[in-house]
């Protein structure tokens, strides 16, 4: 399956004039693909690095991961896709690096980046269709065609890169919550990722003190009624498929500071 996805990817950045990544803005580096970019770049086509969600992070953050990817000689631009924020001087970023119309711009990225909901605020109008759900699984199912203005075309693909960004976004984002044969796992580190990068997060999303991964499973379950009918012990999968569902869609809050990015790479 892993070799499929990557075979259609190749496919779909070969027929297309420019590639644009889509990463999701509170945390860049775990969203992003070096493979795809450099599939891309030995395919000679364009890469535009497009940040999206910005609406969730403070815009000195957004600024400060646009310097820090630009330096890494990308064309980069954050943007809100639901709050249509930034979406027309991409529009004009994209036509600005493709050559003569009508060209072709294949939108690639990790599931749930927000891919579709790009074409669709640079459309003006629906067309991909988008996940209901933050956290259902890969919506997009197919690769679709798509017409921003005459000779302006852009390619909406599932979200299959294959997922390299490290444990535990390759499994949280690879599958629906509900789908995930052990959601504790990844649920517990994703918590410890979000209380490293906002202490508050789980008083704010759930009203909880703990700060123990596993405790605070328990207690969410605990405090939603969830227990196991044998042993009435809380039922900890059902809190962690709720994690997980409240990081797609931003009840717990968090980002990653660039800060952190900087100070990992100084030699
Ligand atoms: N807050 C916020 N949410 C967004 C933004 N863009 C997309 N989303 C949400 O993120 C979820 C995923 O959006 P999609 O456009 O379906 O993402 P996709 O990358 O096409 O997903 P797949 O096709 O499943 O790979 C949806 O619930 C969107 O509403 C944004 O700019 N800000
Ligand atoms: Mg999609």
């Amino acid at each position: 399956m892993e070799l499929a996805s990557w075979r259609l990817l190749a496919r779909t950045i070969k027929n297309a004039d420019v590639v644009v990544e889509v990463l999701d803005i509170r945390d860049p580096i775990h969203t992003r693909s070096r493979r795809v970019e450099q599939m891309a770049e030995a395919l000679d086509k364009e890469v535009v690095i497009v940040l999206n969600k910005a609406d969730l992070v403070p815009r000195m953050v957004a600024e400060k991961w646009k310097r820090i990817i630009e330096g890494q000689g990308y064309e980069v631009i954050y943007v809100s896709a639901t709050r249509r924020l930034g979406t027309r001087m991409l529009r004009g970023l994209i036509k600005a690096v493709a050559p003569i119309k009508p060209f072709s711009a294949a939108v690639v990225g990790y599931p749930k980046t927000g891919k579709s909901s790009i074409i669709n605020a640079l459309r003006g109008r629906k067309g991909a269709s988008t996940s209901p759900i933050p956290g259902s699984p890969g919506y997009t199912k197919s690769i679709q065609l798509l017409k921003i203005e005459p000779g302006f075309y852009m390619i909406d693909t599932p979200g299959v890169i294959p997922v390299e960004g490290g444990w535990p976004e390759a499994i949280i984002r690879g599958r629906s919550p509900e789908e995930l044969p052990d959601p504790v796992r990844p649920a517990m580190a994703l918590l410890e990722r979000i209380l490293k990068y906002n202490p508050k997060a789980v008083l704010e999303a759930y009203k909880i003190t703990e700060k123990d991964p596993y405790r605070i499973l328990e207690e969410l379950a605990r405090k939603r009624g969830w227990f196991y009918k044998s042993d009435h012990s809380p039922l900890i999968e059902e809190a962690a498929r709720t994690v997980i569902r409240d990081y797609h869609r931003n009840k717990l809050r968090f980002y990653v500071p660039p800060e952190e990015y900087l100070l990992a790479n100084i030699k």
